[in-house]
């Protein structure tokens, strides 16, 4: 069978497309931070973690290079519905399933961050599951 010039490159064009695919099947997506306000040393950051393995991850630490400690966080509403923030121990995602880390919901907490965030900048966030890095993040810092 002849494949033709075009066939090829319509070909080659569905294999770079399913590296690609490939490429962004990773453990986060969309991680951003956003920019510090003036005097607070404190942060968040935010992005989509996504479990691709076949076992479930219990997330028990997260770390960062740019705050002297890092939690992870949710908000929740108390009795007079205000809302307030909780340290979460442990960030379960069942194998193939996704966690939204976004504001006003889960993120990760940034404390005594080493010097204010820059737009532009990018750190890294570390997810643990029993000593054992299930997932490094860049993170991208943006203004508000
Ligand atoms: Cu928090």
């Amino acid at each position: 069978m002849k494949i033709s010039h075009c066939t090829f490159l319509f070909l080659l064009s569905v294999f770079f497309m399913g590296a690609n695919a490939h490429a962004e099947h990773n453990c986060a997506r969309d991680a951003f931070a956003f920019a510090s306000l003036k005097g607070v040393a404190h942060g968040a950051a935010f992005m989509t973690l996504h479990n691709p393995t076949k076992h479930e991850w219990n997330i028990t630490k997260v770390t960062s290079d740019r705050a002297a400690r890092t939690e992870l966080h949710d908000h929740e509403h108390n009795a007079q519905g205000v809302m307030r923030m909780v340290h979460l121990k442990q960030l379960t995602i069942p194998a193939g399933a996704s966690v939204s880390l976004a504001p006003s919901g889960k993120h990760v907490m940034l404390f005594d961050v080493k010097t204010p965030l820059v737009a532009g900048e990018s750190f890294t966030v570390v997810f643990s599951d029993n000593n054992h890095i299930v997932c490094t993040v860049p993170i991208t810092v943006r203004d508000r």
